[in-house]
């Protein structure tokens, strides 16, 4: 689409006028903002059109991604960087008298998702636009995201993150496509010629209204949809007007329970209500998602038999499984196919992604809790697990002692994964090494019984945002080597190898990276006060703040430096930086108080002048995706140290790579993978293996207490916790030192001690030597295509869902 700088002008003036009433001189940042929003959204939709009439009329098999969180960041720099309007605008803008930095940044980050699972869905929505698949996404419209966080006496505050405050620029509001959803009641259970069919009475009912964000692809025509339900009341079923206004109280009450469905991302589950409201959600995303889908292909084809050769629905993570039984309650009572059709179609069209081997992070649902609130749903889950079961005592008696542990029900509870498993037709884990646990032990009987279901694509994450409009001046490096190609086929970039060791090249490299920790260094300073040393290594910690990322074996290597640079004052080391930011969940006490440790070492060496010229800790508040995108390309280490075999993936490894950091970190998830790619000299590994960990966890072999008592460096670290030199508060620290030494260390932090204050040893070696190291950083950027959500969606197009790229013809 192009569009002369002269026509853009013209169009803001106008739009401005239309919208505000305002002329351009009296315009806010933020009317400008919108403004530009809406120039781009009519040249989008004219493409969205297209699309959808390109789609309909191909007959082409989609595919619908569900996921409870999309973590998109700002589109607009997305939306004008596909549609090559950057420069016109920046130009344009600049003329009209404002700043493009100072615009962008009026766009309120969505807080629809949580960490790496919601970022992956965002990735993965961009490269199906862009290599030009029909692929969209279906999740909920969240008033309110995860939270804002504040750090107040060093400690995480947690303020609500009304991020639609504003009026959302992407989104169209499609009254047209509502839905109704149904909680609660009874099924009535009645024979009719012949057939049983199931009569659901006094049932609340819920209005599922879609929000519609058109998903634009890389400088090509097409648009595709994510589509994010909100919850409305209904007025039908009310009289207010009744004499005693009982009604109007009723009306009231449910219309304050039905807004909370879509109200929060992640209410807080630590009591029943706030897990009850979750299921809600679940459910109220898989029925909306489905009901429509189910209505549009009905206007298409003549039979639902075509559905999985028509469309294909991937579950992201367990959090939507109740696609499962949805799906055969309308195939069953909607569409009155027999069990066995239902079922067969079914599991021909759902797949199902892994996200997790961690047990206490594999969804259940209490049996009771699912009965009342969604009755049907509840009868359909336990026929499944019936003839799951019969199935397994008549096809596999050699699993006899497995059965009880592979029934979808037991002990009162539903196990989703379980339901996942056998209701798809795929299931995948996100990395070769977590694949390989999923199948040889978390999930094992299952992938007996289910071979053919497993799968891996390891997972990806977009070159398009976290390089080209992450790190322009790197992009422009690289093309400038490479050419341009790499942009759509980021494979290329392993050109960049036979410039590894060209002085010229990396006399570049280092520039840009120097040029972009300069700038990180004075966006700390504004918002922190902290004063960074620019030449000092930036090593950077940032993801949810939980145990097994071991955020606490860095400090712990932070406070082994604070003792060493005290015992030895003028000790010979390269100054370091090391950066955090992370969100704790509200209810998590362990990650909160890991929180408090990292800030309380930022201040004490901030208040010690011989340490604080040699290190520096800063904690940067309300870590998310913009925040990411200022910090990457700024960071010189990247921290990817979780416990072996936790971390199933991991996708920040992939982004820090891209952009020439140096990773250290453990053999897990994608690191492993990593490693294959750029070699072993590329990459400072280090600590126990995923082998070495399970083998712990069964032999119970390991004692934290051990390794205390053995290593003086420990003991010197661990006391600080409770001898009263971090806190006056002598019982501040108490729990992370008990968590370590009574609960046995469960993530092995003070095992991989030594190994890990090694492999930093011999990172500082190597930073010391510039060619060695910029070699390294170019070697890891040259690696770093294969992790391109481009190639993981390409895998999962050609080997799960079976959809080809099309190519969206015009009708304007
Ligand atoms: O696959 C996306 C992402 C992985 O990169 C992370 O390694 C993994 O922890 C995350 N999983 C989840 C699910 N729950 N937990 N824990 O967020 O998925």
């Amino acid at each position: 689409m192009s569009l002369s700088v002269q026509e853009f002008r013209q169009q803001f003036s106008d739009k401005l006028m239309t919208t505000f009433g305002k002329k351009v001189e009296k315009a806010t940042p933020f009317e400008a903002f919108q403004t530009v929003g809406l120039i781009l959204r009519e040249l989008l939709n004219r493409k969205w059109q297209d699309t959808k009439g390109t789609y309909r009329s191909n007959s082409q098999k989609q595919v619908y991604y569900f996921s409870m969180e999309f973590l998109l960041g700002r589109l607009m720099i997305t939306n004008l960087l596909n549609s090559g309007l950057l420069e016109t605008c920046k130009q344009g803008l600049e003329e009209l008298g404002f700043n493009l930095e100072e615009v962008l940044g009026q766009e309120q980050d969505p807080g629809l998702g949580n960490g790496d699972l919601g970022r992956l869905a965002a990735c993965f929505l961009d490269s199906l636009a862009s290599l030009e698949l029909p692929g969209h996404g279906c999740g909920i419209r969240y008033k309110y995201g995860l939270f804002q966080q504040k750090i107040v006496d060093g400690n995480q505050v947690e303020l609500p993150d009304y991020w639609l405050k504003n009026e959302y620029v992407w989104e169209t509001k499609r009254l047209d496509q509502t839905v109704e959803v149904h909680f609660g009641g009874e099924i009535e259970t009645v024979e009719e010629s012949g057939r049983l069919t199931f009569k659901h009475h006094h049932y609340e009912k819920v209005l599922a209204v879609p929000y519609d964000i058109p998903v634009s692809g890389y400088q090509n025509h097409t648009v595709n949809t994510l589509r994010l339900w909100s919850a409305e009341s209904t007025t039908n079923d009310f009289h207010f007007y009744s004499i005693d206004r009982k009604d109007y109280y009723h009306y009231l009450d449910y219309k304050r329970s039905v807004e909370q469905i879509s109200e929060f991302l992640y209410p807080d589950d630590s009591s029943y209500e706030g897990r009850l409201l979750r299921l809600k959600q679940q459910y109220f995303l898989v029925s909306a998602g489905l009901q429509c889908i189910l209505r549009e292909f009905k206007n298409s084809y003549p039979s639902v038999d075509l559905l999985p050769e028509k469309i294909a629905i991937q579950i992201n993570d367990t959090h939507p499984s109740l696609v499962i039984p949805e799906l055969m309650r309308l195939l069953l009572d909607q569409e009155q196919l027999s069990w066995e059709k239902a079922w067969e179609l079914t599991t021909r069209t759902v797949a199902y992604t892994n996200h997790t081997t961690m047990s206490e992070a594999l969804e259940t649902w209490p049996v009771d809790m699912v009965k009342t609130l969604l009755p049907r749903i509840y009868m359909i889950i336990h026929e499944i697990n019936e003839r799951f079961c019969r199935h397994l005592w008549l096809a596999h008696p050699t699993l006899r002692d497995e059965i009880k542990h592979m029934a979808i029900i037991s002990y009162g509870q539903i196990h989703m994964a379980h339901l996942a498993i056998v209701g798809s037709y795929s299931v995948n884990g996100v990395a070769k090494l977590h694949t390989d646990i999923l199948k040889n032990s978390v999930m094992k009987p299952f992938y007996t019984v289910f071979p053919e279901k497993f799968n891996n694509k390891t997972n990806g994450i977009t070159h398009r945002r976290w390089l080209l409009m992450a790190n322009p001046p790197l992009a422009s490096l690289i093309t400038e080597a490479i050419g341009e190609t790499w942009v759509r086929e980021p494979k290329q970039l392993i050109t960049l190898l036979k410039y590894a060791g060209d002085a010229a090249f990396q006399e570049k490299i280092a520039g840009v990276k120097q040029a972009n920790k300069t700038a990180l260094a004075k966006y700390i300073q504004e918002r922190t006060g902290i004063r960074v040393d620019d030449r000092s290594i930036f090593d950077v910690h940032i993801k949810r703040l939980h145990g097994y990322k071991r955020q606490l074996l860095n400090v712990f290597h932070i406070l082994h430096l604070y003792e060493m640079i005290r015992d030895n004052p003028n000790m010979d080391m390269v100054p370091r930086t090391f950066i955090f930011g992370a969100k704790a969940a509200p209810g998590y006490h362990f990650a909160k108080k890991v929180i408090k440790l990292i800030t309380t070492t930022a201040a004490k060496i901030a208040a010690d002048p011989i340490v604080r010229e040699k290190i520096r800790v800063v904690f940067l508040e309300n870590y998310n995706v913009s925040l990411a995108e200022q910090i990457i390309p700024a960071t010189d280490v990247s921290e990817q140290i979780s416990t072996a075999s936790k971390e199933a993936s991991g996708t920040g490894n992939m982004k820090f790579m891209l952009n020439g950091a140096i990773t250290i970190g453990t053999l897990d998830g994608a690191n492993v993978e990593i490693r294959e790619m750029v070699g072993p000299d590329n990459i400072f590994t280090f600590g126990l293996t995923a082998e070495d960990v399970l083998a712990y966890q069964l032999s119970r072999m390991y004692r934290s207490r051990d390794v205390y008592n053995g290593d003086q460096r420990i003991r010197r670290v661990m006391d600080q916790l409770v001898n009263g030199s971090l806190s006056n508060d002598d019982v501040e620290f108490k729990d992370i030192y008990y968590t370590l030494l009574s609960n046995n260390d469960e993530y092995f932090v003070l095992k991989d001690f030594d190994s890990y204050v090694e492999a930093q040893d011999l990172l500082e070696q190597a930073y010391r030597q510039p060619t060695e190291w910029l070699k390294k950083s170019i070697t890891n950027i040259a690696h770093s295509g294969k992790f391109s959500s481009d190639r993981t969606i390409s895998e999962y197009a050609s080997e799960i869902w079976d959809i080809h790229p099309v190519t969206i013809s015009s009708t304007t």
